[in-house]
């Protein structure tokens, strides 16, 4: 019967995995309560030769059983110690980073490419002597037309878009004091007019700006682009000052002489008056979509300042004089980037913008 519990307690020790379940087992059967324990106590009442042989098996059962419990609890102290150690390698190893490595580059964003040429535009005149300036996109018929010698039943006043035009409703509130009916600019001459209004002459200014025009779309008209106008204002300005500044110009934007021509034209605010046209850069001046297959591109409108418009800002026409022109951005960009269709700028197109 000794054997046999001998044999069950060992079996317990080796199967425990936990050092706790180790000490139940030490005080289930050596505890002092324990069944070898009391055991021991029962000893007493055998006769002396029986006494003296269960005695010695169950000292040496007890022996057994203590190293056994001894031995496992030294492998289960170890194992739990070497897993403390992997699981602390694994979490340094998952852990590890390199301090020493090159940071991970994350995408920036970068400017629209009219918004480079416009920066490049304005780099350019600035070196020429021309000041930045702005005007409001919301325009008054006084600053849009008006003023600009586009009377109301004018036919240019058609020809320079009038069902074209984007008028605003009554209702919307504006601070400043306006002249007539609220509208989107339909080009940048207006600033000409703000600019006169508050500006002594000598004065040479450029503005670039979006304007709003309701028309048909194409591969060379949007219904909003940006035009950049110029205007100097001088005691002794002619044409021959105009051409000079505008090819400059151009050599300095294409980074080439550019061919370029002028072309007789009208404008209300501007005597005489000239349309520009440069030699269609996409397609060397063959023809195509941009150029509608007449190898030129009509890229500004310019001419020298109407004595009307001095008049509608209280300048002297007697005493001042200067040219003005309106370039077509988008169509000049289209030329720099070689692009065949001005509706890539306002679509969105990632694999478009991408490329700037
Ligand atoms: C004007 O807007 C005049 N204000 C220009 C001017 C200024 C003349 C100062 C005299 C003195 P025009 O409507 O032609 O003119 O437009 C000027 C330029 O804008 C054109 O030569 C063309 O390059 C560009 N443009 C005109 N319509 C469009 C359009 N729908 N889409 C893209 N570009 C256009």
């Amino acid at each position: 019967m000794l054997k046999q519990l001998q044999k069950n307690i060992i079996a317990e020790i080796e199967k425990a995995s936990e050092l706790d379940e180790l000490d139940k087992i030490y005080k289930r059967y050596l505890g002092r309560n324990g069944e070898l324990t009391l055991f021991f106590r029962s000893l007493k009442d055998l006769p002396e030769e029986e006494r003296k042989i269960k005695g010695r098996l169950a000292n040496e059962i007890k022996e057994k059983i203590k190293n056994a419990l001894e031995e496992k609890s030294k492998k289960l102290q170890d194992s739990k110690k070497e897993d403390l150690t992997s699981s602390t390698e694994g979490k340094l190893k998952k852990e590890w980073f390199d301090i020493t490595a090159p940071g991970e580059k994350f995408k920036l964003g970068h400017l629209h490419p009219l918004t480079l040429i416009k920066r490049e535009i304005i780099d350019i005149f600035q070196h020429m002597g021309f000041s930045p300036v702005e005007g409001p996109e919301i325009e008054d018929e006084w600053h849009n037309f008006d003023a600009l010698n586009i009377q109301k039943d004018h036919p240019a006043r058609d020809a320079l878009s009038l069902g074209k035009t984007l008028y605003l409703k009554e209702e919307i509130p504006v601070k400043q004091k306006t002249k007539g009916k609220l509208l989107l600019r339909t080009h940048t001459s207006s600033v000409q007019i703000r600019y006169m209004e508050k500006n002594n002459p000598p004065f040479k200014i450029i503005a670039v700006g979006k304007i709003f025009r309701a028309e048909a779309t194409d591969a060379s008209h949007e219904i909003n682009f940006y035009q950049v106008e110029g205007l100097m204002v001088d005691e002794n300005v002619s044409v021959s000052n105009f051409k000079a500044i505008i090819q400059e110009f151009f050599k300095r934007f294409f980074k080439k002489p550019v061919k370029i021509r002028l072309r007789p034209s009208y404008f209300p605010f501007t005597e005489p008056s000239f349309e520009v046209d440069i030699s269609c850069i996409v397609c060397q001046g063959k023809g195509c979509s941009v150029c509608k297959n007449t190898g030129w591109v009509e890229i500004m409108g310019a001419g020298m300042v109407h004595p009307y418009v001095f008049n509608s800002v209280k300048l002297n026409p007697k005493f001042w004089n200067g040219f003005a022109f309106g370039i077509g951005m988008d169509r000049l960009t289209m030329m720099k980037y070689k692009i065949n269709d001005i509706r890539l700028f306002y679509s969105g197109d990632l694999r478009f913008l991408n490329q700037f």
